[in-house]
This record gives structure tokens, sequence and C-alpha cells, in this order.
């Protein structure tokens, strides 16, 4: 008997290491550039962002509040010129090298970034390994407040051929 309970706590622990590995819900705050998820993304890879809330491009102006798929508007302001302002955006970057600048004397990373638009929900499949990160559609960012809670759903085809949960999904 103990053992099969030791089995039954073993599968539950794996389990749970695999939803949290599928699953992430991160705030991403309006007054910052980029939020790092903290992911390491691969080729290929596809994810699935889904995010609500409310945000101000700047705080006080009530026309300023949106949600993650921003305004109806575009500036000379913004990471994506072509998409809406304030809208919700994902930014993979892969670190080329790290130089020392000659007048700060600061490391200075040299990235290959990727941006790629989001808004309330969307799936996205990665250029390139790198880190991902998540940020708003604006470049004056210091005046914005409140915050977006993005799901980030990784969709992984080889952890369910694995385990054989793939076929139990819809039980
Ligand atoms: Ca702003």
């Amino acid at each position: 008997m103990k053992r099969y309970l030791i089995y039954f706590f073993c599968g539950f622990f794996i389990l749970s290491i695999q939803a949290q590995e599928l699953r992430l819900v991160l705030a991403v705050p309006a007054q910052v550039a980029w939020t790092d998820t903290g992911l390491e993304v691969e080729e290929g890879e596809e994810f699935i962002f889904e995010a609500r809330g409310t945000i101000s491009l700047q705080t006080g102006n009530p026309e300023g509040l949106c949600g993650p798929e921003g305004l109806d508007l575009k500036t000379m302001q913004q990471p994506m010129a072509e998409e809406r302002l304030g809208m919700l955006l994902g930014k993979v970057a892969r670190l080329i090298s790290v130089e020392i600048d000659p007048q700060t004397k600061e490391d200075k990373r040299i990235e290959e970034v990727r941006l790629f638009a989001i808004g309330r929900e969307r799936q996205v499949k990665m250029p390139f390994k790198g880190r991902l990160y998540l940020g708003i559609n604006e470049n004056v960012v210091e005046d914005n407040s409140g915050e977006f809670l993005v799901v980030i759903r990784k969709l992984s085809k080889d952890l369910g051929r694995k385990t054989g949960e793939k076929e139990k999904k819809n039980d």
C-alpha cells in the first residue's frame, strides 16, 4: 500500500512540474519598457499569449486608458511603428556579444532582437533561440500606470508524446 502511495505522489509531483513548464502568469507593468519573462525559448517553439487588464499611457489622462489591444492611434514614439499605441508586444533577444563601452566602461550587450504584436490573444512561433520579454508599444513609459496580466502557455508536442497525456486531453 505504502509503495502505491509513493507512486501516486511521484506522479503528482511530475505532473505539477509539467504544468509549471507549460503555463506562466505574468504581470506586465505599463511603466516598464520590457518585462523579463525568465523564459529561454528555442527556435520554432510555439506559445499562446492571453492578456487582460487596463493600463494608462499617461497617468491622469482618461483618454490614455487602454486594454492589451492598445489605442486606435500610431505615433513616432513606439517600438512597432505599424501597430497600435499601447498594444501588448513580445520580444525575443539573442545575445551576440558583450562589449565594454569605451566611455562609460560599462558592459554593453549586443543583441539580435525580434519584436512581435500580441494584443489580447495571439499564438506565436519563436523566430530564434533567445530570451523572451513582454512590453508595451510605447517608448515614453515613465508616465504610465497599471499593468496587464498575461497567461503564457507553451505548446509542446514532445511533452504530450512522452507522457501519453496528449490523448487524454479531452477526457
Ligand atoms: Ca506614456
